[in-house]
């Protein structure tokens, strides 16, 4: 049984309530969470404040530094630990977890090295006058996770607020809280005061409303769906409460004639089956030059034919996905597709080990998809990749730039003067050549265009948002 976690103590939530935790690999249940509501929240909040008015200001920036490097470290002797559970949570095969844990590390480390860097300007104004600014951290603040990738997500984000100065209130999906949990028990181990760091388990709709809607969180970072984000937006509107939204993607991979296929085709693949699908970085559209666009089709459907999906522990190329809502969403993508004659060109296999009763869909390739269908202009957040041909650059920008999402894109050419005019005309947050990622880093700001939502996580940019600027005039004599 979890137990929520406030104020350094592992506690039942006030209803008494718990919701199951289920293996997306068998489809069973193996743990319990708490079912937390507001009177939950409230007491983190509560915690939180006390911290933040209390042990947490007092500490210099360099001594915060320190703590997130010592948890950081403690991640690192227990990421094997995380990895399991997340594993387990979420059914990631074994190098995704594995993966995630020592990014949670990065994380931790990343913003240690921060935390004492950020600081204000002095302003040049008029004679008489010292003008100069400070960031303040904003106090409170509040985390809905969700359950693609908590240790990644809770990295950058709640690293990102705790290095600026600010405590914080946790809420994971309700798919995915282990590794969360213990995270928050190794930073209390580590020395965090009490409160620093809460986590409340529970429905979204339950406890992560609760926390968008408690007057004492001052300011909230989201991750999740955009039907979720506009109501977390629209509730803290009414108390004027700052938030930072990151709300997925319809990311394209965008091949020319003269890319180097040998180096494209293998991570164009990775970016759609990655984590099943479930990314919100998914390169899940792939726009392919006329004249190559058979041979490359021909390319991809050879090696999604090789993909082998089964359960998380066999760490096959791909995992079953995170509940059967997630698994039915999936479906009915196809089954619209199917209706208007989309062409699935290949198919991976479900390995013959993966139980009837996990959540597994084999990665698809479809062909010829046209630019107004739902599966090419939806997150469908499944290993579903659509492709589609072009004529000419602008072309390409066109049909890239023609969704209402805009997080990442990826541009495929050997053309130096090409490689920078695509990266200006992409309406997308992050812009990869030659490459979809860059690895991750964790020095590397990120956040959306349009629907993808606002506000940068990641890097150094992130603590911009988790401060608040003051600007103090000094008139001398
Ligand atoms: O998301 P939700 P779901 C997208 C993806 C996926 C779809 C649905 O396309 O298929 O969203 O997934 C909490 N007030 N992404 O339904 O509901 C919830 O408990 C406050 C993209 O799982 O948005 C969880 O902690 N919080 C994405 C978190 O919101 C609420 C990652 C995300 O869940 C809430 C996940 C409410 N009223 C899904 N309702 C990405 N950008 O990576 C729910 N939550």
């Amino acid at each position: 049984m979890q137990l929520n976690f406030i104020a350094d103590q592992s506690v039942a939530s006030h209803s008494g309530r718990t919701l199951p935790v289920i293996d997306p690999s068998d489809g069973q249940p193996f743990d319990d969470i708490q079912r937390s509501d507001e009177r939950d929240i409230d007491d983190a909040v509560r915690a939180a404040r006390q911290c933040f008015e209390g042990p947490w200001s007092a500490l210099s920036a360099a001594e915060r530094g320190r703590l997130l490097m010592a948890l950081s470290n403690k991640v690192a002797e227990h990421a094997d630990e995380l990895a399991a559970l997340e594993q387990r949570d979420c059914g990631k095969p074994t190098k995704q977890a594995k993966a995630d844990a020592a990014a949670l590390v990065r994380y931790f480390e990343f913003y240690a090295g921060a935390c004492d860097k950020l600081h204000g300007e002095t302003l040049p104004y008029q004679s008489g006058y010292s003008v100069f600014t400070w960031r303040e951290p904003h106090g409170v603040t509040g985390h809905v996770i969700p359950w693609n990738y908590p240790m990644q997500i809770f990295g950058r984000s709640v690293g990102g607020a705790l290095a600026a100065g600010n405590c914080c209130v946790v809420k994971p999906a309700e798919d995915a809280c282990l590794s969360l949990i213990r995270v928050a028990q190794l930073a209390a181990e580590v020395g965090f005061p009490p409160g620093a760091i809460n986590i409340v388990t529970g429905y979204g709709h339950e406890v992560g409303d609760a926390l968008a809607r408690h007057a004492g969180i001052n300011h909230i970072s989201f991750t999740g769906s955009p039907r979720v984000g506009t109501l977390i937006q629209q509730v803290a509107a009414e108390r004027h409460c700052p938030v930072t939204l990151e709300l997925g993607g319809k990311s394209p991979q965008i091949i020319f004639a003269d890319a180097d296929l040998d180096a494209a085709l293998p991570v164009v693949i990775n970016a759609i089956v990655q984590n099943a699908g479930q990314t919100c970085s998914a390169g899940s559209r792939v726009l392919i030059e006329q004249r190559i666009y058979d041979d490359v089709l021909a390319r991809l459907g050879e090696a999604f034919e090789a993909l082998r999906v089964g359960p998380a522990a066999l760490d096959l190329d791909v995992g079953p996905l995170i509940r059967q809502t997630q698994q039915q969403r999936v479906w009915d993508f196809l089954s619209d597709a199917q209706s208007a004659g989309i062409p699935i060109v290949a198919q991976g296999t479900v390995v013959d080990e993966a139980p009837e009763t996990g959540f597994y869909q084999a990665p698809v390739l479809l062909a010829d998809v046209p630019v107004a269908h739902r599966v090419a202009q939806e997150e469908v957040f499944g290993p579903v990749l659509s492709a589609m041909p072009f004529t000419d650059e602008d072309h390409a920008v066109e049909l890239a730039n023609a969704t209402s999402f805009g997080l990442v894109a990826g541009v495929w050419t050997r053309d130096g003067a090409r490689q920078f005019r695509m990266a200006r005309r992409m309406k997308a947050g992050q812009v990869f050549i030659n490459n979809y990622g860059a690895g991750g880093g964790v020095e590397l700001p990120f956040g959306g265009y349009k629907s993808s939502g606002y506000g940068r996580e990641k890097g150094f940019e992130a603590l911009y948002g988790f401060t608040v600027l003051k600007t103090v005039a000094v008139r001398h004599g």
